[in-house]
């Protein structure tokens, strides 16, 4: 079995709570979804925090840190914290998690860019909260900032807690500006970057721009990284699957699509998880293991972590 790395984006802050009934909110509820999905086979599990009342996306540490401890107390998968947050969040408040828990892994995007989810708003005529279409309609006018200054401090953050960033890529000249960060030795080998495709802002979820995405990374860092793919909405399982014989990783999850097949919704994390799996396995693939993880991505240990 040839083995490769699953990530699951657990609830994120793109999707609200109107769009789907089984999207966690809750900390307990957003944890266990974590651990379900870890047992299902995720090897990775990506953690947002929402308010447990609205569902709106926040950067309070508490929630986080309730989030973090129940995953960490109850299975072995590596937690990766977001440092994206929320469209509603500073950077600031974006990053502060990262001292206070010292993750194995965060993420880090890696550009300054249109981040527009505005278009869905005509889908729903009505909503359960008051935040969700004016949160939605916001992003027309947002920009997502991760300016070069943001990444050297959220990398000096990163090294200082000992967390390795797991770095988003959106589009092609966000691996340039990767590949500038590493060149001036803010980052270490194995440089790991997650392609996401499929966001109104960069670039589409096709697999000729993933191939143009891992020919791009592959020129510029050669053997000195691994990726995994991300596509938002009805492509999460082909893209993920391309990423998968192309020899890197996938990410599935409620975070990125809410939908298991055309017509039917994911109940769970783990359903999604599942799914990946039994793709994987008819092509001979087994995700990596939590540990095995740890190796290939050479993390510091979940001992070393403060949940
Ligand atoms: N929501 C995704 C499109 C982050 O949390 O740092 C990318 C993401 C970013 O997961
Ligand atoms: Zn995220």
């Amino acid at each position: 079995m040839k083995k490769f790395i699953l990530n699951c984006a657990v609830t994120g802050a793109i999707h609200t709570p109107t769009m789907a009934p089984y999207l966690p909110i809750k900390p307990r509820d957003i944890a266990q979804q974590a651990i379900d999905a870890v047992n299902a086979g995720a090897s990775t599990v990506h953690v947002h925090a929402r308010d447990p009342e609205t569902g709106i996306p926040t950067g309070d540490i508490n929630i986080m840190g309730e989030i973090v401890s129940r995953i960490h107390s109850k299975c072995d998968g590596v937690i990766c914290i977001t440092t994206g947050g929320g469209m509603n969040m500073t950077v600031e408040q974006r990053i502060a998690s990262v001292p206070e828990f010292k993750p194995e892994l965060a993420s880090c995007n890696l550009g300054s860019m249109n981040f527009a989810l505005f278009p869905v708003v005509e889908k729903f005529k009505e909503w359960k909260h008051d935040w969700e279409p004016a949160y939605l309609e916001g992003s027309k006018e947002f920009i997502f900032r991760n300016t070069f200054k943001d990444l050297e401090t959220i990398f000096q953050v990163m090294k200082d807690s000992g967390t390795k960033p797991e770095l988003e890529a959106y589009d092609v000249g966000h691996l340039h500006n990767a590949f500038f960060c590493f060149d001036r030795q803010l980052l270490t080998e194995p440089v790991y970057i997650q392609f996401v495709m499929g966001i109104l802002g960069g670039i589409d979820a096709t697999i000729p721009h993933l191939l143009h995405m891992k020919q791009t990374a592959d020129a510029l860092f050669k053997d000195k990284y691994l990726f995994s793919t991300i596509a938002a909405g009805r492509n999460e399982f082909a893209l993920g699957t391309t990423s998968m014989l192309l020899g890197g990783g996938a990410r599935v999850g409620l975070e990125d699509n809410l939908w298991l097949e055309k017509g039917k919704m994911a109940k769970s994390n783990a359903e999604l998880v599942d799914k990946m799996v039994r793709i994987a396995r008819e092509f001979g693939y087994e995700p990596a293991s939590p540990d095995e993880t740890r190796e290939i991505l050479n993390l510091k240990g979940r001992n070393q972590v403060n949940m």
